[in-house]
């Protein structure tokens, strides 16, 4: 903009209709900036704004216990634990009933045209347990695979629309890099040497996706208006699913109540 308006070539032209030619600019550069599908519905009046998508999931009744897990076969695994019992569960609760570790997602949302977040998404392996126990990223986003332990570990990621992994990590400090094509939702992690480990990966083409934290809740933010399906996956749960229509007037809220 500064090259042409300074430009000798077009200086008479410039002199005479300096704010035409700004108003011209102006208007290209918006023009040009609202070539975003978004940005055309939005112009086409059928998306007001984007809001975020709050709540929760919640467990209602008595949580199962979990059974103790039997560290024994691995001496490494045993000593992380040795003060501690640690009990093989996935139904996480916290003080009010808040359900950790539930996948939630919009489930008919259009794929999302930008690039995924260069930043990957971690699954670490420590004390032979997954951390955290449930990850959920972007397609074609890094899954970056650590072993904090000293024992080996190998991380065997049982995709079903994406193509199935098994890595080993003998060493602490080990990190691989991998990444999913295709959005699954559920796909099992586990270690063949240590038979208690167990965890989740859930793979997105779009960017409205969260994992409920330790208290249940969780947040989709930046949802344009519409009406949508939101899912709520859990590992041993199952799948709920409610409809929610969001407005440019203001969040969205959901709970999701699971039972045994
Ligand atoms: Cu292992």
């Amino acid at each position: 903009m500064q090259r042409l308006s300074g430009s000798t070539g077009q200086a008479g032209r410039t002199r005479r209709h300096p704010r035409t030619f700004a108003a011209m600019v102006v208007a290209g550069l918006a023009l040009f900036g609202a070539t975003t599908a978004f940005d055309r519905a939005a112009e086409a009046g059928r998306i007001t704004g984007r809001v975020a998508v709050t709540g929760a999931a919640r467990f209602e009744g008595t949580p199962p216990a979990g059974d103790p897990i039997d560290f024994g076969g691995d001496d490494y695994c045993a000593g992380a634990h040795a003060n501690a019992r640690v009990l093989k569960r996935t139904v996480v609760t916290g003080p009010v009933g808040g359900l950790q570790d539930v996948v939630i997602y919009i489930r008919n949302a259009p794929a999302a045209p930008g690039a995924p977040p260069a930043t990957p998404v971690v699954l670490d392996q420590q004390g032979c347990l997954y951390a955290p126990h449930v990850v959920a990223l972007r397609a074609r986003q890094t899954l970056l695979v650590r072993n904090s332990d000293e024992t080996l570990h190998n991380v065997h990621v049982r995709a079903k629309a994406n193509r199935e992994f098994n890595i080993g990590q003998p060493i602490r400090g080990i990190e691989s890099r991998r990444s999913f094509e295709r959005a699954e939702v559920g796909i099992s992690v586990t270690c063949d040497v240590h038979g208690w480990m167990s965890g989740a990966i859930a793979v997105f083409d779009h960017d409205w996706f969260a994992v409920t934290r330790e208290d249940g809740g969780f947040s989709l933010d930046g949802v344009p208006a519409g009406t949508y399906t939101i899912e709520a996956w859990h590992e041993t749960l199952g799948t709920q699913s409610q409809q929610v229509t969001v407005g440019a007037g203001g969040d969205a809220e959901v709970t999701f109540r699971f039972g045994s």
